[in-house]
């Protein structure tokens, strides 16, 4: 594997000889890796990117340099150091954005961010608004960005197209575990209408569509050392939709006090104090620009995209796991009902959670 590495970093356009190169992180998808490299040279993040799920890489290439290459104007003219604030893509030695190997598998280099610090979970409210502060800062950095960018998987974050993959997955029932989910299924089936009745509020136009990362949780964005939001990574699912699926996908995962794959569902709940942290910090960079319709649906975000995790997790158990990376065989499962455990919780305290949105709106604007 290591031979296999490094002649694969060795297509990369990197400065300095390579030193080391080990797994790192913990990402459901790609293999990420990171080279180190002696000297002054900075070190590399190397990714696999997983084909299966991504059909066209070089076109979620270039939407990454797209938007990083905006977002490194925004750093410059605003006095920051675009080494740190923003994401570098280093192309291949033939001026690529990746590399094919002999196995036909896509590779990508970025440059490696030092000193900073990913978290898997937000352990303060403290933490949460900065959290919320970096994305809003993310979304007011492109709001002026105007290029198109391709749709790297489609209806990502679309109820309804993920309905139309639900209902086959659950007529095909590949894994022939559908008799034993009557319940897990019920859960789906009782909130369809209400979350296809948000999702055309999105196609009518009455929520925009902007620039969105649309896989927020903490664990894709980087501090550093004093806790403040230095830059989005992960940016593969950069795409045009909602701001909302980036607010929403932030409250699934800052304010769970229990884990995404908690056994434990006593455990699992939401933090009414790091909701109300997360709204405030993304709230001072955003509510001053955003459309009266997504401050009225920044509430209801939370739950859908807590929703439709429920229903990808299950989707996948119910396909028999071809997404998802699991560690173990019933894994997919246990996600579902930690997920169901929190989208219970955020149902139950959501007339609480709108009532925040809307006092902290109003402190901003
Ligand atoms: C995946 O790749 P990673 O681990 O950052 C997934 C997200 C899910 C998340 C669940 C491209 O994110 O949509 O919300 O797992 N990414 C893709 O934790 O499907
Ligand atoms: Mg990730």
């Amino acid at each position: 594997m290591k031979n296999r590495l490094l002649e694969i970093a060795s297509h990369f356009a990197l400065e300095g000889a390579i030193a080391s190169i080990d797994s790192l992180g913990e990402g459901f998808i790609n293999d990420t890796f990171i080279v180190r490299t002696e000297g002054e040279a900075p070190d590399y993040i190397l990714q696999r990117k997983n084909k299966n799920i991504f059909p066209d890489v070089p076109a979620m290439m270039e939407n990454i340099r797209k938007v990083t290459d905006h977002i490194r104007r925004v750093v410059v003219a605003a006095g920051g150091d675009p080494r740190r604030e923003v994401m570098t893509v280093v192309p291949a030695t033939d001026g690529k954005l990746y590399h094919i190997d002999t196995d036909g598998e896509y590779w990508a280099v970025t440059i490696f961010i030092a000193d900073t610090i990913a978290y898997n979970k937000a352990d303060s409210p403290e933490l949460a608004r900065k959290g919320g502060e970096g994305i809003g800062k993310f979304q007011a950095q492109l709001a002026d960005f105007a290029e198109p960018l391709a749709e790297t998987i489609k209806g990502f974050h679309n109820i309804r197209h993920r309905f139309v993959q639900w209902d086959e997955a659950v007529a095909r029932d590949a894994a022939g575990r559908v008799a034993e989910l009557t319940e897990e299924i019920g859960w789906i089936e009782s909130r369809r209408e209400e979350m296809l009745a948000f999702w055309s509020k999105v196609e009518d136009g009455t929520i925009p569509t902007r620039v969105t990362h649309n896989d927020t949780k903490i664990n894709n964005i980087l501090f550093n050392k004093q806790g403040e939001v230095l830059c989005a990574i992960d940016l593969d699912t950069v795409m045009a939709s909602t701001s909302l699926n980036d607010f929403g996908d932030a409250i699934r995962s800052y304010t769970n006090t229990g884990d995404e794959d908690d056994r434990d569902l006593t455990r699992v709940s939401m933090s009414m104090e790091m909701f109300a942290a997360y709204t405030d910090g993304y709230l001072s960079q955003r509510a001053k620009q955003l459309a009266q319709s997504e401050i009225d649906y920044l509430a209801f975000s939370a739950r859908y995209i807590t929703y439709e995790q429920v229903l990808r997790f299950l989707m996948d158990y119910i396909d028999g796991d071809t997404y998802y990376k699991i560690k173990y065989p019933e894994h997919n499962l246990v996600r579902t009902h930690a997920q169901y455990a929190l989208l219970r919780s955020m149902e139950e305290q959501y007339p609480e959670m709108c009532r925040i949105v809307r006092e902290t709106a109003e402190k901003y604007r």
